[in-house]
């Protein structure tokens, strides 16, 4: 037929260069082999197989793209998210499995640790044969990790930290734990190997959305680190923040991914599917919804490789991140709620993305900085007064 796919309506592929587009193939092309194939069930099962991932992304050259050196490809920032688009087109669990590993675990090492803690860690979580969360959040403090409540003191030279952690991607599969922690000094970070006495990270279940991911808590008991432990070039909450620029960057190309597949999947089912005698895409009220979506879809695409030219420039600031993530997953969740009407009864089944997609970005939006969180960071840049507290 003479239908043009979504991006094609703005000529997306322009915006971007042969090796980025040569890597989103590659993205994509793993993705529809390896992984659509069973996301369903892992979503339905709750478990995913998370080493077998790991190792496999890991020979993608994934994990800590946009990194430089210790075994990471150095990727550009766009590449960079369209390999997010591309696995969260798949499901967000997968996205989110790379943004914890590259964008904050990877990253906060890079970014304030040691010279021998970035050789002891980064090359064997590039490629996949270690697995590393990033506990931030508390039981009590999420929007607010200035509250936060664990704290590492000083024995001698050692540090003892007591704390928890809740809602932490990837903790009970991890090898090293990055920890925020309040001490004397401010907040600091460390990195904890998963083994350490007192350290203990028991699965969330239950979970209605994001299946296809491992989420736990972190508990920290009298946990007893060398020195070494701490990350030096990290102080104050800015540390954990930077940490988060990286990964809501990656949200905001990858939400774009997750309504992508919810449109392509609309179109498709629309265009089959017969209601009172003709095709249900014929309708003018199917249309509207169609080029509804299409054109926000296209305007996410369009911020996310804005967004993405000025990280490659170095000059990407939060607040126009925040307006990327709050943008991109609002939309992407409208999008994925509407495609789901148009599958009508198919669309609540495991046997069609669109719904699994909608109650995954349930989690997008809440978590890397709640919505509310996003308005309030943009509309303190807007008039210059903070409005958090
Ligand atoms: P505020 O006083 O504004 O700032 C404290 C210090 O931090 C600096 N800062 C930033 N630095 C880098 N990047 C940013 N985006 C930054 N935002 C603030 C700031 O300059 C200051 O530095 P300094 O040197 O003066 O001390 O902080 P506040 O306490 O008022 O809070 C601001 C607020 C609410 C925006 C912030 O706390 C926030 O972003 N809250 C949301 C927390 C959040 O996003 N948590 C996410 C946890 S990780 C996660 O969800 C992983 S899921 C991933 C997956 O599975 O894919
Ligand atoms: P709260 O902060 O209690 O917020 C509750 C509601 O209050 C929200 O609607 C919020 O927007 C609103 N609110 C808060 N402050 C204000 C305000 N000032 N004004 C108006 N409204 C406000 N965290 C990690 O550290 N590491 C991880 O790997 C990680 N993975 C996660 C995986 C999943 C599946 C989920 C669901 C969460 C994950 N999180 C992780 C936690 C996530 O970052 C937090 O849930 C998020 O920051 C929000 O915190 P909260 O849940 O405590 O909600």
């Amino acid at each position: 037929s003479s239908a043009v796919h979504p991006f094609d309506l703005v000529a997306v592929d322009g915006l971007l260069t042969e090796e980025e587009r040569e890597i989103q193939r590659t993205v994509r092309a793993l993705g529809e082999r390896e992984l659509r194939p069973h996301v369903a069930d892992w979503f339905e099962d709750g478990a995913i197989p998370a080493r077998e991932l790991a190792r496999l992304l890991g020979k993608l050259g994934v994990l800590g793209m946009h990194l430089e050196g210790y075994g990471c490809a150095g990727a550009g920032a766009v590449s960079y998210g369209l390999a997010c688009l591309e696995l969260e087109a798949v499901d967000s669990g997968l996205r989110s499995l790379v943004s914890v590993q590259g964008s904050l675990a990877m990253y906060a090492i890079h970014a304030y640790g040691s010279e021998e803690q970035r050789r002891q860690w980064l090359p064997g979580m590039a490629a996949g044969e270690k697995i590393g969360c990033f506990g931030l959040t508390e039981p009590d403090a999420g929007s607010d990790p200035g509250s936060m409540r664990t704290r590492a003191r000083r024995d001698g030279s050692d540090w003892i930290l007591d704390g928890a952690k809740m809602w932490i991607t990837n903790a009970s599969v991890a090898d090293v734990a990055v920890v925020w922690a309040r001490t004397d000094e401010g907040v600091r970070g460390f990195v904890v190997p998963a083994g350490t006495p007192g350290f203990s990270a028991p699965e969330i279940r239950r979970k209605l959305s994001l299946r296809a991911s491992v989420t736990g808590e972190l508990v920290l008991d009298g946990v007893r680190l060398p020195a070494d432990a701490m990350l030096p070039g990290a102080r104050g909450l800015s540390g954990p923040l930077g940490c988060l620029n990286e990964a809501r960057f990656g949200i905001v190309f990858g939400a774009i991914g997750a309504a992508r597949d919810c449109l392509e999947t609309a179109l498709s089912y629309a265009a089959d599917r017969t209601v009172f005698g003709r095709s249900l895409a014929s309708y003018q009220l199917t249309q509207q919804k169609l080029a509804d979506m299409a054109v926000e879809l296209d305007k996410g695409m369009l911020l996310a490789l804005r967004l993405g030219r000025l990280k490659e420039e170095g000059r990407l600031t939060p607040e126009q991140v925040s307006v990327g993530k709050l943008n991109n997953v609002r939309e992407a969740i409208a999008i994925a709620r509407e495609c789901r009407t148009i599958l009508g009864a198919n669309g609540v089944t495991l046997e069609y993305p669109v719904l699994r997609h909608a109650n995954n970005l349930e989690s997008v939006l809440t978590y890397e900085g709640t919505s509310e969180v996003h308005s309030l960071v943009i509309g303190k840049a807007l008039t210059g007064e903070a409005a958090f507290r």
